[in-house]
């Protein structure tokens, strides 16, 4: 019996629907009806940012940071619920206008190690040993406002403080090339791992894949997940989808690149993932017009397009496959896995 899969996604995958043209459309959920979706779709973990933990987390001392971290953990515990990644939220402080670990203000760059280090501790409160850098404003908007090479020793001592800070704490990087910035310094799974191999513990800082992510860099997310599964450092991925190189849009996954997502679950299949114990996490979001009362079905229709296409992985002929490889027929390889994936013959 092959490992069961275990689903997550974060509270900010049921939103309000706003855009950067318009405004909300949904009412905001409440964290306590948001946690009952969780088990009613099938999921078994959340991901969360530290002030999705302790909201208004700057506005707060650690006892009573500690004290909220706890409240949070006991009410997922009472949904039959686990922490699956938490993360800083590096980008929204006006002290990050400019970046957290890469701004030009040394005063910044130290405000941001010190909350990346608080979000360690909220992460031990929640039982969770994966911390996850999505490394929002760690680029520039004009190439020469900032020292690129300076940039990078900086993203090295950020890490290398977070490791010393805990010594169990695993970092997973989850690379984007661009939005919020024009580009990012960590743009691919590549140079996070690159980033890892010269930190000061590389068997504790590892990659979340984000399938919208790789395609903006132009890349293949399956191959981007092979690269670091094949070190032992795929730690969580976000499947999703994105129809070309334009804004981040969190598409349902296989809803825009059926055949793409298709090759991110056989990858995951042939490393036999979900033994790892690492999760699959949905970061989707609902389109804007669905009705408060449909705004979870992205997550629904994820996970279900997910596991059929579990399904189709494992019910696909190995020796058509085999066969085809061994002929170099990659053509008939192709139209065998096209009519797999339409269910014709
Ligand atoms: C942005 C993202 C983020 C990260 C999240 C990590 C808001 O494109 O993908 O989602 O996944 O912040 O914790
Ligand atoms: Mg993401």
């Amino acid at each position: 019996m092959p490992a069961q899969y275990k689903f997550s996604f974060g509270p900010w995958n049921i939103s309000e629907g706003n855009d950067p043209f318009g405004p909300t459309v949904r009412p905001t959920v409440a964290w306590s009806e948001k946690l009952k979706v969780f088990k009613r779709l099938g999921f078994d973990a959340v991901m969360f940012h530290d002030d999705d933990i302790v909201p208004q987390i700057e506005e707060k001392a650690w006892p009573q940071i500690e004290r909220e971290a706890n409240e949070m953990k006991k009410s997922l515990e009472s949904e039959g619920l686990v922490t699956e990644v938490t993360a800083p939220r590096l980008w929204e402080d006006p002290r990050t206008i400019d970046g957290a670990f890469t701004s030009n203000d040394a005063k910044e760059r130290k405000w941001a190690i010190d909350r990346a280090k608080r979000c360690i501790d909220i992460s031990n409160i929640m039982n969770c040993n994966i911390v996850v850098l999505w490394l929002a404003r760690e680029g520039t908007y004009a190439r020469e406002a900032k020292r690129a090479i300076d940039a990078h020793k900086w993203l090295l001592d950020a890490v290398n403080a977070m490791l010393a800070h805990d010594p169990k704490i695993r970092i997973a990087i989850e690379p984007k090339p661009n939005e919020p910035m024009d580009h990012a310094y960590i743009p691919t799974i590549g140079h996070a791992l690159a980033l890892s191999a010269i930190s000061n513990d590389p068997k504790r800082v590892g990659g979340l894949i984000e399938t919208a992510h790789s395609l903006l860099a132009g890349l293949d997310p399956s191959d981007d997940m092979a690269f670091a599964l094949a070190q032992n450092k795929l730690w969580s991925v976000h499947l999703n989808d994105q129809n070309g190189l334009k804004y981040d849009q969190d598409k349902s996954f296989g809803s825009a690149n059926l055949r793409v997502a298709w090759n991110q679950v056989r990858v995951l299949e042939q490393a036999n993932y979900a033994s790892t114990g690492a999760m699959v996490a949905f970061d989707t979001k609902a389109m804007r017009t669905s009705k408060p009362e449909h705004a979870t079905r992205h997550l629904a229709n994820s996970r279900k397009i997910f596991l059929h296409l579990v399904d189709k992985v494992r019910s696909f002929d190995a020796n058509i496959e085999k066969q085809c490889i061994a002929n170099r027929d990659y053509e008939a390889l192709e139209i065998a896995i096209m009519e797999h994936l339409m269910g014709v013959k």
